[in-house]
């Protein structure tokens, strides 16, 4: 799909202000991480309506993206969308919540994982649709530009969206109108339980280039690649609108949702998974670098904190009532 190879390139030693963004990288990362782990547990226990797609493995894109918004840029998420919006600033209380489908959630239970949103951090939603997001996304970035505020969109899509007409259309339109949308392919190889280039006969960079419009590639597993590539990438954005392509190459350490069995998934893949952690990844850079093991210790225990309080708060809230079934749809009523 990709001319592209990852590459591993060695830790190297940190200046100060690196070891400030890396840390904070880590803390998000592992925020999402372990949000995601615990939502694997209420899901096991029945706490969860719906299906839940996990984003394990592909942490360091939406938080190396979301370093360079704010929150008047607007996002437009995917099924596997949890990181996403976590990274774009979304409470923990009200997501939890609203994962359980309660009347306390951010979109009053009536969304779920699939279609959470929350328009007070610019983000646009989730959606169930593959490739649903980028028309979205799109049409967002000319509301930008027709408002001349320099803000961005950004368009999460996954490589199954790549064989769909919505993408190329998005691409079109927004090279025609010099549009301020980043589309950013979280491409992790599969699309539900189907390699990609058993589905997709193109190549990304070319398809980009074919549309006029710039791409650059970064290997996923390290943060500092995605919040480098962005930091410029959005930069040049917000001076002068124009689309842009990043593709973040990433693994799917999940199954495609929670309780796939992953039966088509070769045992050599799932074995060789931890070498392309990004959390991992980072974590080592971090200590050859001198920063203390304790540190990082104790980040992890203020989240295990701070999630479980969200969790307890969101399994104690009330379920919507019934007879509310029909409100709270429409923006509207
Ligand atoms: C338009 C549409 N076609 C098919 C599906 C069924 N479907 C759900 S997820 C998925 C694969 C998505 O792959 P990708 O976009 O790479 O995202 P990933 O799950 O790998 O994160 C498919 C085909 C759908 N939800 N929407
Ligand atoms: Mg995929």
């Amino acid at each position: 799909m990709s001319d592209e190879t990852p590459t591993s390139v060695p830790p190297e030693p940190l200046t100060f202000s690196e070891s400030e963004l890396f840390i904070d990288c880590y803390r998000l990362m592992k925020r999402i991480r372990m949000v995601e782990e615990r939502l694997s547990a209420l899901f096991a226990d029945g706490a969860i309506p719906g299906f839940i797609h996990l984003s394990i493995g592909q942490e360091s894109v939406p938080v190396g993206v979301s370093r360079h918004l704010t929150n008047s840029d607007t996002i437009a998420i995917t099924h596997r969308g949890h990181g996403q919006a976590l990274a774009k600033g979304m409470d923990l209380t009200p997501f939890f919540a609203e994962m359980m489908g309660k009347q306390d959630g951010i979109c009053k239970g009536r969304g779920g994982s699939m279609h959470i949103a929350d328009s007070s951090i610019g983000m646009l939603g989730a959606n169930g649709i593959v490739g649903g997001g980028l028309s979205i996304a799109t049409g967002s970035a000319l509301a930008h530009k027709l408002d001349g505020a320099n803000h961005i969109a950004v368009a999460y899509f996954g490589d199954g969206a790549l064989a769909e007409g919505i993408f190329h259309e998005c691409l079109n339109l927004s090279a025609l109108w010099s549009l301020p949308c980043l589309f950013v392919c979280e491409n992790n190889g599969w699309g539900e339980f189907s390699k990609t280039d058993q589905q997709f006969r193109g190549n990304l960079k070319k398809l980009a280039k074919a549309f006029g419009v710039s791409y650059q590639f970064v290997d996923g597993i390290d943060v500092g690649a995605v919040t480098d590539a962005s930091e410029s990438i959005i930069l040049a954005m917000r001076k002068k609108p124009h689309p842009y392509v990043l593709e973040c190459k990433v693994e799917r350490f999940h199954g495609h949702f929670e309780g796939d069995p992953q039966k088509y998934r070769e045992e050599s893949d799932l074995a060789t998974l931890e070498e392309r952690d990004p959390i991992i990844y980072l974590r080592e850079k971090l200590i050859r670098a001198g920063i203390a093991p304790a540190i990082l210790e104790d980040i992890e225990s203020r989240l295990a904190q701070e999630i479980e309080q969200a969790v307890a708060s969101a399994l104690a809230g009330p379920n919507p009532e019934f007879t509310t079934a029909k409100s709270e749809v429409y923006a509207h009523e």
